[in-house]
C-alpha cells in the first residue's frame, strides 16, 4: 500500500463507520476526500508534515478532515477513530464484502446480535436469527446465505491491480543484489489471472543464501513466515510472498513448471509421455534408456532446462506466453501451429472511456487529454456519464449539458496535440433503453453504454437490447461486477458477442483492476464469436491512463490479436467503426 492508500483507507474506515452509526451526509464526505488522497499526485503525507494548509489542494478535504490526516501522519493514529472502532468493534472490511451488506446493515446486526465477523454473520444466518431483526426478512437472510461463500474467497485473494506492482516491487528490489544471476515472477501474477493467490517469484543462483537473506530483509515485507535454504516466504500488506531460489542451469524449467497454471502443466506433461520423455521443474529428460524413471527426478538424458524457450522446444512446441497458460486449447493450438498473435500494449493507440468533472471525474477536459498525449495515445474520448440510474448524488450530465459540453471538447480539441472524440457514457436500464435522446447519440463520436444499476440476474436481453441500439458504439463494462465484492449479471457471451458482431458494437475490456470486465475467459468467447473488443481504462484522472496495462493483459487472456481490438485503429479507420 503505498502512504496515500493507507491514508485514504483510513478516511473510508471513517466513513463506514459513521454510516453504521446511522450518520448522513458525512460519510460521502470522508469517502471523496478519501478518493482524493488516492488519486493525488503528490505524497499527502509529506504535505501533512508541513500542516494542515498544505492540504488545502486536495479537493473535498476540509479544515476537520485535514487536521485528521496530519494527526494520523503525526501519531500513527485518530482517536475519534479508535473510539469508533471500540464502539463498534466489527470486522467491517470483511463484513461489507458480503454483497447486499453495507456499513448500516453492520451497524443494525452488530446492536441487534453482536454480530462481528464473517462466521457470526454466517452462523446468525444459518440460524434464522437475522429474518427477526427488524428491517430484514427472510429474503435478505437467503441473499446473505448466499453470498457468504463469494466474501469468502474474496477475503482470501487479492486483486492483481494490488498484487502486481508489489510483485514488481520486490523483483526490483532483488534484481541486481549479489547472487541473483536471472529473475522472473512466476504463478497467476505472471499469468496475469485477475486475482492472486499468493505472488511467487523465482531466482537462479549460485548463492541461494544471500538471496534468502535479501529477500527477507526486503523493506515492504512485514513478517517473515518461514525462511530455508532455498525457499523463503514473508508477509507484505495482506499478502503472502513465496521465493524460491533454484539453479540457475534449472531457472527456465522452474520458471515453466512455477508459472503454471496447474492444468496446463499436467497437459504438457501428457504430451511429453506421449514422446518418451519426463518433465518436470527440474528440465525435460529422454528417458528411453532409463529402466526406473521415478526413482531420481532427474534420472535420464537432459534435454532442456536453461531455458523456458527450451522446454517447450524439446517438445516440439513454440513457446507461450504465461496468459494464455489456462489449458483452454492453448496446446493443442500450438501443436497445430494456430497460437494467436496476441496483442501488445504498443498496438493501443486510445482510449475510448475516460471522465472528466463534467461528472464524477476530478480533472478538466484539457487535463484528461494532456494526460492522454503524455501517455502516448494518438486519440481520446470524453465520455461522460450521463444522468440515469446508478448515478448517485446527480453526478450525471444532462442532456442539455451534453450539447453545450460538446462545444468544450472541440475548443479543446482545436488546438490538442492529439485527436479528441466527443463522447457519453449511457445507461442501460433493466429494459435496454438508453439515457440518452437519440439524437444527442447521433451527433456524439463514441457512445458507451454500460450497466450502472440493477445488477443482478440474467442481464442478456438487456444488454443485446443496447448493442442493437444503433447509436451505441460500445458496451461499456458488460457485466458490471467489481471483483471480490459483487459477481455482477450473468450474462450469455456468446449470444451477445454475435450481436455485437453483427451489429458493429464493440464490448470494452474494462482495464480498471476493480473491475476487469470483461475478463479473459470471456473476451476468448467474445473474440471466437467474431467481437470487436476495446480496451478502456475508464480514468478519471490522468495517472489512471496507465491502468491500460491490466486491460491489455486481460484481453491477451482472452487470445485477442491486435486486429479484434477496435482502439488499436488509426483515428480513420476507427471513426469509419463508429460512424
Ligand atoms: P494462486 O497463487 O492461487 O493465485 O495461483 P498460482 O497459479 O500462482 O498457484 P501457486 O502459487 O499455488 O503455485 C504456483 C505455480 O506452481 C502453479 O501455477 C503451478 C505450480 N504448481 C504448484 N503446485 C503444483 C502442483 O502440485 N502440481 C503442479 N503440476 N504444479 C504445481
Ligand atoms: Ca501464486
Ligand atoms: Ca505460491
Ligand atoms: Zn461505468
Amino acid at each position: 500500500m503505498s502512504r496515500n492508500d493507507e491514508i485514504a483507507a483510513r478516511l473510508e474506515e471513517f466513513a463506514d463507520l459513521l454510516a453504521a452509526q446511522g450518520v448522513e451526509y458525512k460519510p460521502r464526505a470522508y469517502r471523496r476526500a478519501a478518493e482524493n488522497v488516492r488519486e493525488h499526485t503528490d505524497d499527502v503525507a509529506r504535505l501533512a508534515r508541513a500542516g494542515e494548509d498544505a492540504l488545502d489542494d486536495i479537493e473535498g478535504v476540509g479544515d476537520a478532515i485535514a487536521s485528521k490526516i496530519v494527526e494520523y501522519v503525526e501519531t500513527s493514529e485518530i482517536e475519534e477513530l479508535e473510539e469508533l472502532r471500540a464502539e463498534l468493534p466489527v470486522d467491517m472490511s470483511e463484513l461489507t464484502r458480503v454483497e447486499g451488506v453495507g456499513p448500516k446493515t453492520v451497524g443494525s446486526l452488530y446492536e441487534a446480535l453482536g454480530i462481528e465477523t464473517l462466521d457470526d454473520l454466517e452462523a446468525a444466518a444459518e440460524a434464522g436469527e437475522i429474518q427477526e431483526v427488524s428491517g430484514f426478512g427472510a429474503k435478505t437472510e437467503q441473499n446473505i446465505l448466499e453470498n457468504i461463500e463469494f466474501a469468502r474467497e474474496a477475503t482470501e485473494r487479492e486483486l492483481l491491480g494490488e498484487a502486481r506492482p508489489r510483485g514488481e516491487g520486490v523483483v526490483d528490489y532483488l534484481d541486481g543484489r549479489p547472487g541473483v544471476e536471472r529473475i522472473d515472477l512466476a504463478g497467476s501474477l505472471r499469468r496475469w489471472k485477475e486475482t492472486i493467490g499468493d505472488v511467487d517469484v523465482l531466482v537462479g543462483s549460485e548463492e541461494p543464501g544471500a538471496v534468502v537473506d535479501a529477500f527477507t530483509d526486503w523493506p515492504e515485507a512485514d513478517a517473515v513466515i518461514e525462511a530455508g535454504d532455498q525457499k523463503a516466504s514473508v508477509r507484505s500488506g495482506e499478502v503472502r510472498v513465496d521465493l524460491r531460489v533454484v539453479d540457475t542451469s534449472e531457472f527456465g524449467s522452474a520458471l515453466q513448471y512455477f508459472t503454471g497454471s496447474k492444468d496446463h502443466n499436467v497437459t504438457l506433461r501428457n504430451v511429453a509421455i506421449e514422446r518418451d520423455l519426463k518433465m518436470n521443474e527440474y528440465g525435460v529428460f529422454d528417458i528411453s534408456e532409463v529402466d526406473d524413471p521415478d526413482a531420481d527426478q532427474r534420472a535420464g538424458d537432459r534435454v532442456a532446462g536453461e531455458t523456458e524457450e527450451g522446454m517447450y522446444e524439446a517438445l516440439d512446441l513454440p513457446w507461450m506466453a504465461p496468459e494464455i497458460r489456462e489449458n483452454r486449447g492453448e496446446i493443442e493450438a500450438a501443436r497445430a501451429g494456430e497460437l494467436p498473435d496476441l496483442l501488445a500494449q504498443s498496438d493501443v493507440r486510445g482510449d475510448l472511456h475516460v471522465h472528466s468533472d463534467w461528472s464524477d471525474g476530478g480533472h478538466t477536459i484539457r487535463e484528461m487529454v494532456e494526460g492522454a498525449a503524455a501517455f502516448g495515445h494518438d486519440y481520446v474520448a470524453i465520455t461522460d456519464h450521463a444522468t440515469g440510474p446508478g448515478m448517485v448524488g446527480g453526478v450525471g450530465v444532462s442532456d442539455a449539458d451534453l450539447r453545450e459540453q460538446i462545444e468544450a471538447v472541440h475548443a479543446v480539441a482545436d488546438d490538442a496535440e492529439i485527436e479528441v472524440l466527443t463522447g457519453v457514457e449511457g445507461n442501460i436500464g433493466t429494459d435496454g433503453s438508453i439515457s440518452v435522446a437519440d439524437d444527442l447519440l447521433a451527433d456524439l463520436d463514441v457512445v458507451v453504454a454500460s450497466p450502472h444499476a440493477g445488477l443482478d440476474g440474467d442481464g442478456t436481453d438487456r444488454l443485446v437490447a443496447a448493442v442493437e441500439h444503433p447509436g451505441v458504439d460500445i458496451i461499456g463494462h458488460p457485466t458490471g461486477r467489481y471483483i471480490n465484492q459483487r459477481s455482477g449479471l450473468d450474462v450469455d457471451v456468446e449470444r451477445l458477442a454475435t450481436a455485437a458482431a453483427d451489429h458493429d458494437t464493440a464490448l470494452e475490456v474494462n482495464a480498471n483492476p476493480a473491475r476487469l470486465d470483461l475478463g479473459g475467459g470471456p473476451v476468448k468467447t467474445a473474440v471466437d464469436a467474431g467481437a470487436t473488443i476495446a480496451i478502456n481504462t475508464d480514468a478519471h484522472s490522468p495517472q489512471r491512463y496507465g491502468l491500460l496495462r491490466y486491460g491489455v493483459h486481460t484481453a491477451r487472456r482472452g487470445w485477442a490479436e491486435e486486429t479484434d481490438v477496435l482502439n488499436t485503429r488509426g483515428v480513420e479507420d476507427l471513426r469509419e467503426f463508429l460512424e
